[in-house]
């Protein structure tokens, strides 16, 4: 079941579009002035991200990146330190708009190869009280971990991550834009995995196929505080209930299939792998992302391999000078795996 246009498009899981289902719950939503808190489909969409994440509270926001953007607003001053790992989201791909616009420090440590942040590492990077230092005030990790490849970070991990917070005195804030994978990969509920941080940001837009938005997850306080930072922002919406009835579906069903997305990036991995000149360099998927590396007797260039598939209807990413990331979703089929595996052997050969 590719697009419409017959296009097998594996760049992300940011490309979905909304269901049927969704576009006629949009079209016909009950709405009203979200920024006067009055738009009753977006209040239920918030009201029911924050129970499935198990906080008191939510706020609809524009995009991943705003709602990361906002929770480091809210935990830091200026010139506070936040501690994250060097293939995080908030790191590689936010435009810096924590310190553009919030004047706060990213202190980098290394993402270890599953995806975690050593709690040693974080002990390390720790400023201990001094007119020298910045005030460390918050750590960031990502579940699933997108760079490392689309790892799920359990909930032994995120313990262990609070007990060293608390002994520090840190807050800690998950970017959780694709959490509902990580659950669904570990069989876990979201709200296991969100029990021991301050703030939570998962997508809609992304595997759970809404056309637009995020939701940003904390205690009431942290949500007060994040919705003046969203109006700081211009992020404040009005009549959002068209949009916030997308999300109730991804919430209420894409929840629940995105296994399938798994499935099918397994079998995606190990069609591939069986070409000569490919290497899983991240290892076996473990949730909806499967990372290739080109190997060094292939003589084409990544850009040709791209172009050539994308000649024939497939399009992927590149995450590195030879690497390549493919992303399962809604919109890919068995038939669409298949033809990919084919497409891919008759461009290698
Ligand atoms: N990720 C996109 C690209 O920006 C890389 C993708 O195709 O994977 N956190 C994580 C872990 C993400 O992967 C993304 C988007 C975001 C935040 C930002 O979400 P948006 O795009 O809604 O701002």
């Amino acid at each position: 079941m590719a697009f419409d246009n017959g296009v097998i498009d594996l760049r992300s899981d940011t490309v979905t579009h909304p269901t049927m289902e969704m576009r006629q719950a949009m079209a016909a939503a009950e709405v009203g002035d979200d920024v006067y808190e009055e738009d009753p489909t977006v209040n239920r969409l918030e009201e029911l991200a924050a129970e499935m994440t198990g906080k008191e509270a939510a706020l609809f926001v524009a995009s991943g990146t705003m709602g990361n953007l906002i929770a480091i607003l809210v935990h830091c001053r200026r010139g506070d330190e936040a501690v994250m790992g060097h293939l995080g989201h908030t790191f590689l791909h936010e435009a810096g708009g924590m310190s553009a616009l919030g004047g706060v420090f990213p202190h980098v440590i290394q993402n270890q190869k599953d995806g975690t942040l050593s709690l040693d590492d974080i002990h390390g990077a720790f400023r201990e009280e001094d007119v020298h230092h910045p005030e460390s005030r918050l750590v960031i990790v990502e579940n699933t971990q997108n760079a490392c490849g689309g790892i799920p970070l359990s909930v032994e991990y995120m313990q262990g991550l609070r007990s060293v917070a608390d002994e520090l005195g840190l807050k800690v804030h998950l970017d959780g834009a694709r959490i509902f994978n990580a659950a669904a990969a570990l069989e876990k509920k979201a709200a296991d995995l969100t029990r021991d941080v301050d703030s939570v940001m998962f997508c809609l837009s992304k595997g759970l196929c809404a056309p637009v938005g995020s939701m940003l997850c904390g205690s009431k306080d942290f949500i007060y505080q994040a919705r003046r930072a969203r109006k700081q922002l211009g992020g404040g919406m009005r009549q959002a209930g068209v949009l916030a009835a997308a999300g109730l579906i991804s919430l209420e069903k894409m929840t629940l299939r995105l296994n399938e997305d798994h499935t099918r990036a397994a079998d995606l991995a190990a069609g591939l792998q069986g070409i000569a000149g490919f290497e899983l360099d991240k290892g076996l998927p473990k949730s909806n992302m499967v990372f290739l590396q080109l190997t060094q007797s292939v003589k084409k260039n990544p850009s040709q391999i791209q172009s050539e598939l994308a000649k024939e209807g497939v399009l992927i990413g590149q995450s590195g000078p030879r690497n390549f990331r493919l992303v399962t979703h809604h919109w890919i089929n068995d038939q669409d795996i298949s033809k990919t595996i084919h497409l891919f052997n008759k461009v290698m050969t």
